[in-house]
């Protein structure tokens, strides 16, 4: 792993199931109750516990709306917690995509710094399914979360995971290493 931008920022290539620290973060969809890509490999690795959480959380708010943020526990996880944003879906980038896939990182550390958590690793948000340019989102990704640690003083760490080598590549240029 190594390590970028003021020290706070790093980059994995890899699986974010086995990244071990305060919070991965969820690609997720606005049921909360899994899905494909990184969401199902996070419900499946996790188990039972993580959608049982998950549905409190729908009960209660129901559900999470593109761009927001939600907090639960990552059941057998090497994490503390799960937190799951909704990317936006790419409509072509005139529908708000960008200003959304921002929202969801800073929502994201928002929410981990208001529960005190430390490190936090992110996925390539709507990078899959969702089908947001690769190049357009790692740039949104990389300045939002700059930002964010820009002021807050309780995150730590935030990790890039990326699983395919292309968003891995991105990220490795954009940040210049
Ligand atoms: N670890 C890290 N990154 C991963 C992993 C993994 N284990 N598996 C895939 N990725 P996607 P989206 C990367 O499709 O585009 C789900 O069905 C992948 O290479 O998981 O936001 C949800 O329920 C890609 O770069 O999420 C939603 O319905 C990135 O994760 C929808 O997909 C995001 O791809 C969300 O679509």
């Amino acid at each position: 792993m190594k390590k970028l931008l003021a020290d706070k920022i790093s980059l994995l290539k890899g699986d974010i199931t086995k990244v071990k620290c305060d919070a991965i973060v969820n690609a997720a969809n606005s049921s909360l109750l899994g899905g494909g890509g990184v969401d199902g490999a996070i419900h499946r690795q996790a188990g039972p516990e993580l959608l049982e959480d998950c549905r409190r959380v729908r009960n209660a708010q129901g559900g999470c709306p593109t761009g927001k943020a939600v907090i639960t526990v990552a059941g057998k996880l090497p994490a503390k917690y799960v937190i799951h944003t909704v990317g936006p879906v790419w409509r072509g980038g005139a529908s708000g995509e960008e200003s959304l896939l921002r929202d969801c990182y800073l929502n994201s550390l928002s929410l981990a710094s208001e529960n005190g958590l430390e490190t936090v690793a992110f996925p390539n948000i709507s990078t899959g399914i969702y089908g947001y340019p690769k190049d357009k989102a790692c740039a949104v990704a990389v300045s939002a979360v700059n930002e964010f640690l820009a002021s807050d003083t309780i995150v730590k760490e935030v990790v890039f995971v990326c699983f395919d080598d292309e968003n891995f590549r991105l990220y490795q240029d954009f940040i210049g290493n």
